[in-house]
């Protein structure tokens, strides 16, 4: 018996970081013991920004790879490819007729993003958290475990959702986010969120040297200007890293020692880079393994499309009744 059915995505839009890792994938693997998890790549969103055909399609298997070696269970849940299951945008199309622009307009994710892509504001980076809903929808799901940034868009499918009920008959679950615990995870900037389409992340499976790299040169608190001036773990968002992947002991002595001085950002980091290597270097180890086995991710992908395909079916057969429209003949 599990306790419910959930719902996430991640976009092929680049290589996966350590925001995407605390932030979702961490959390996607706990969660795959006690529900119903169909986690997706979801291609269609990507193409939402400029991008570059071939980078995309590996960019895609890429997703897979990270994933499966994350810890993500293709025999445990379901995994799959957006674009390989038609009904999402179908149902999307619905949804479509049903949402007001005003809302679209209002996200917080279209502003940063249209700002971002200035010369390819489309439609589909308007629609976006439309699909988003019909992801959700499609499959019924009741939870949608995001890091922060996507709280906006889960409850425009719960009014999505509401919105379909009212007018059409209940059918559709309102979906409640889960947040991880750390749900947002600064870009080695230390201002804006860790992005793939920025560079200011810190890709999981990026070899050890760039890791450090990027640690090494990574905005602490910018109020320590000298080694022999205290520092404010609250502020630092490699304090936040650290919480995720050092020792209680650790956490506890950085914190102590930042504030007084008695530890560097340097010697912070060089923690911080040990224990973060050590959850790595296994994921990166499977990963490698996997690009030797391309067909074990296609096989997985392809089972999971086919599985999701059915449960699709047979909600737009309940939606085009709902709707008006013809139920699809044979
Ligand atoms: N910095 C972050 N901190 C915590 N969680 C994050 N997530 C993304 N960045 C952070 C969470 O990762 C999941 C998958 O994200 P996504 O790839 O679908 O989209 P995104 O949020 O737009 O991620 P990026 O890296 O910022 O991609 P681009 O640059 O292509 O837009 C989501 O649950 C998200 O909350």
């Amino acid at each position: 018996m599990t306790k419910g059915r959930i719902f996430s995505g991640i976009q092929p839009t680049g290589i996966i970081h350590l925001g995407n890792y605390v932030g979702a994938i961490q959390q996607w693997v706990k969660l795959m013991h006690d529900y119903d998890c169909i986690y997706c790549i979801v291609d269609y969103h990507a193409i939402t920004i400029e991008y570059d055909r071939q980078s995309l399609r590996d960019n895609i298997m890429e997703a897979g790879v990270t994933l499966i070696a994350c810890g993500i269970d293709p025999e445990r849940c379901t995994l799959f490819v957006q674009s390989q299951v038609p009904e999402h945008t179908e149902l999307a199309w619905i949804f479509n007729c049903i949402t007001p622009i005003g809302d679209l307009e209002r996200m917080t994710q279209f502003k940063e993003k249209s700002a971002q892509h200035r010369e390819h504001i489309n439609m589909g980076l308007l629609d976006y958290p439309v699909l988003q809903a019909a992801d959700i929808l499609i499959y019924k799901a009741g939870f949608v475990p995001v890091g922060e940034d996507q709280v906006q868009h889960i409850e425009l499918t719960r009014r999505t959702a509401r919105r379909f009920n009212n007018r059409f008959g209940e059918t559709f679950p309102e979906p409640q986010e889960i947040l991880t615990p750390t749900s947002r995870i600064m870009g080695t900037d230390g201002k804006t969120k860790m992005s793939k389409s920025l560079n200011n992340y810190i890709g999981i499976l990026e070899p050890p040297d760039v890791i450090w790299e990027k640690l090494r040169t990574s905005v602490t608190d910018e109020n320590r200007k000298r080694r022999n001036d205290p520092g404010n773990p609250d502020i630092c968002n490699l304090f936040t890293i650290h919480k995720v992947f050092s020792a209680p002991e650790d956490i506890a002595r950085i914190n102590r020692a930042c504030r007084s001085a008695e530890i560097g950002c340097i010697e912070c980091k060089k923690i911080l880079f040990n224990n973060l290597m050590a959850h790595l270097a296994p994921i990166q180890q499977s990963a490698a393994k996997l690009r030797d086995k391309p067909e074990l991710v296609i096989d997985a992908l392809d089972e999971g499309a086919r599985r999701c395909r059915e449960m699709a079916a047979q909600v737009m057969d309940e939606v085009r009744i709902k709707v008006g429209l013809l139920p699809c003949t044979k």
